[in-house]
């Protein structure tokens, strides 16, 4: 393919096949649009594709973490597992694609490198990695929060003699550790999820924690069929509560008490009912000010710590485990099977590089400032370039030639998570500034999904061909996110959702905290309003709000 061959003519261009971009282009069939769909994965899935790593599976249960859109799907589906594995979340993923035709508008092996809007005739004009170009009247992002993996930053990293892998791109054909020394750098969801696994095969495990992590027991197991009977009987009403209440996207009990007006041992019976219960939000939503009180969140972080004291044999490891230096929840909390048990094990060494940090990877392992840590393979579970890494890899220039990634560099700037402004018909699906990874991310994909597609409908019948988010509406917003986030305890941990992890990255809390109930009023009434905050007008123009009212 060359710059002299035709440039496809489409309505819509959508980036990323995962759970976004299929639904997205299963709604986008149903307006009639000639849709293309990207994905630089071979095969549908994202997340589920690419996070093979032992151990992975969801840590929201399988029955929530589906879609909605098709009461047929989610009966005719059969989940095995409370919490499913990664090979069935992606079985589920094929069936989907397979049950609605998708495959067949959707490319794979094929990044898209650039998306620059044509004022005039209003399209964007898609350029990918084979040297295909499109021009489409909407571009959709659906590239996903968590899709741009991380590598750390030490010296040598390259110089490592044995195979390294990241969780985040792990191989296809699976990893033997049989036998093998293997480090873990990482001690996040993917290696608390891999870690326990990883030191099952290995001879011997050594674990890279930097940061502590809490982790609760995920209590997975087999699905009971009367539970799923019962369910699937109250699916419709049970999906109506997870899209409609208040915090994460799962029907919880709103807590009503808070931390501190309750005594110990009443606290303590309903914290250890939560522990048992094995569901993510369940501490987090124990009572109504652990996320936003710091004495109310120390009694549900002293609770968690006495439960690694109670697991880990070792007094001086156990303390080594327990978190200490930021909130409870300000960092994404982990369900585990059997994290902290592991390093009961006689073959499992955890390095604390508080006290020894890495100096460098060295051909035989990785150099601490105590010793060499001889290792036959490295794993590194470090991570993602979250929420804005994949939005800003390729190179997205809106009007007047504004790059994406120059608009954004003090931190994303959004109305809704959904648009930015001076980058016209452009959505983003799960975009920061969005409930996103602070929630069920089915229940804040379908939202969004649904909203574009609805807006797009909405454009077709006022006979809009543009829409822009308003630097105004943009502005508001922005600052109505970051005030959400000041009233809780999230920006004083150095986590992934503040970008605090790549180096560089703005310090910036970058999901929406209001909750995907309240979050969805904002974006319904927003588009009953005739979609207040946007501008909406015909190609070539940037037309005034009132446009779309008339
Ligand atoms: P993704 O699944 O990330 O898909 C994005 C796709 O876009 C990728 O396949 C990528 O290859 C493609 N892409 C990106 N940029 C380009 C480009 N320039 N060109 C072409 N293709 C591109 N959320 C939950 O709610 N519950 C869970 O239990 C849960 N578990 C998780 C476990 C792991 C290990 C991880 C990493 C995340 C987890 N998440 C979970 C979050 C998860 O990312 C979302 O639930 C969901 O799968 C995201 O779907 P998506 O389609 O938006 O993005
Ligand atoms: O990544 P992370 P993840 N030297 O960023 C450490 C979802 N998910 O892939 O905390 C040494 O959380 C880093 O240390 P620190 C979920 O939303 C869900 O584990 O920055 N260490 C941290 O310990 C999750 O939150 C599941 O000090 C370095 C780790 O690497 C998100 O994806 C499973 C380092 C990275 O942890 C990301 O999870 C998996 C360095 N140079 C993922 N650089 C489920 O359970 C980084 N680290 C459903």
């Amino acid at each position: 393919m060359d710059s002299t061959d035709p440039v496809r003519q489409l309505d819509a261009v959508v980036v990323g096949a995962g759970f976004s971009g299929l639904y997205m282009l299963h709604r986008l069939r149903r307006l009639g649009y000639d849709t293309q769909v990207f994905d630089a994965a071979s095969d549908v899935g994202g997340t589920w594709w690419w996070n093979r790593y032992p151990g992975a599976r969801c840590d929201i249960e399988s029955m929530d973490y589906s879609y909605s859109f098709d009461p047929d799907l989610e009966q005719e589906w059969e989940w095995s597992e409370r919490y499913a594995t990664q090979p069935e979340i992606l079985a589920y993923a094929n069936h989907v694609a397979d049950r609605y035709d998708l495959r067949r508008d959707i490319q794979f092996g094929t990044r898209v490198t650039s998306a620059v809007w044509q004022t005039d005739p209003g399209r964007w004009l898609v350029t990918t990695d084979r040297g295909q170009r499109l021009s489409a009247r909407f571009c959709i992002m659906a590239v996903g929060c968590l899709s741009a993996a991380k590598r750390p930053e030490i010296d040598g990293i390259d110089s490592f003699a044995g195979p390294e892998y990241h969780t985040g791109e792990w191989p296809h054909d699976g990893v033997d550790f049989t036998g093998l020394r293997v480090g873990v750098i990482g001690t996040g969801s993917s290696g608390i999820q891999s870690i326990p696994l990883i030191a099952e095969q290995a001879s011997e495990l050594v674990v890279f924690q930097r940061t502590p992590n809490y982790a609760q027991p995920a209590r997975n197991a087999p699905l009971d069929p009367g539970f799923v009977a019962a369910r699937k009987a109250d699916y419709r009403r049970h999906r109506e509560l997870a899209r409609t209440e208040t915090h994460g996207g799962v029907v919880i009990p709103a807590p009503e008490a808070s931390a501190l007006d309750v005594g110990d041992e009443e606290r303590e019976q309903l914290l250890r009912e939560r522990w048992e219960a094995g569901t993510l939000f369940g501490l987090l939503s124990s009572y109504n000010d652990v996320m936003v009180d710091a004495d109310a969140n120390a009694k549900v972080a002293e609770f968690v710590h006495d439960r690694i004291r109670d697991i880990v044999d070792d007094p001086a490891v156990a303390e080594k485990l327990v978190p200490t230096s930021y909130p409870f929840g300000t960092k994404r909390v982990c369900l585990d099977t059997g994290y902290y048990a592991t390093f009961n094990r006689a073959n499992v060494t955890l390095v604390d590089l508080q006290e020894t940090p890495i100096e460098q990877i060295v051909p035989e392992g990785v150099r601490t400032t105590e010793k060499v840590h001889e290792l036959d393979a490295l794993v590194f579970a470090t991570g993602f370039d979250a929420m804005t890494g994949a939005l800003l890899r390729p190179d997205i220039v809106g009007a007047g030639g504004v790059l994406l990634r120059d608009k954004w560099s003090a931190g994303p700037r959004t109305y809704l998570g959904l648009a930015t402004a001076g980058f016209p018909n452009l959505f983003m699906i799960t975009g920061p500034g969005s409930p996103s990874v602070m929630t069920n991310m089915m229940v804040s994909i379908e939202q969004h999904v649904d909203w574009i597609a609805d807006c797009l409908a909405a454009m077709e019948e006022h006979g809009h061909a543009v829409i822009e988010a308003e630097p105004d509406a943009e502005d508001a917003w922005v600052a109505h996110v970051n005030e959400l986030a000041g009233f809780t305890l999230y920006p004083r941990a150095a986590s992934w959702y503040m970008g605090a992890n790549v180096p560089g990255k703005p310090r910036v809390f970058m999901p929406y905290i209001g909750g995907v109930g309240p979050y969805r009023q904002v974006c319904d009434s927003v588009a009953a309003d005739g979609y207040r905050g946007f501008s909406l007008g015909p190609a070539g123009s940037r037309a005034t709000p009132e446009a779309v009212r008339a």
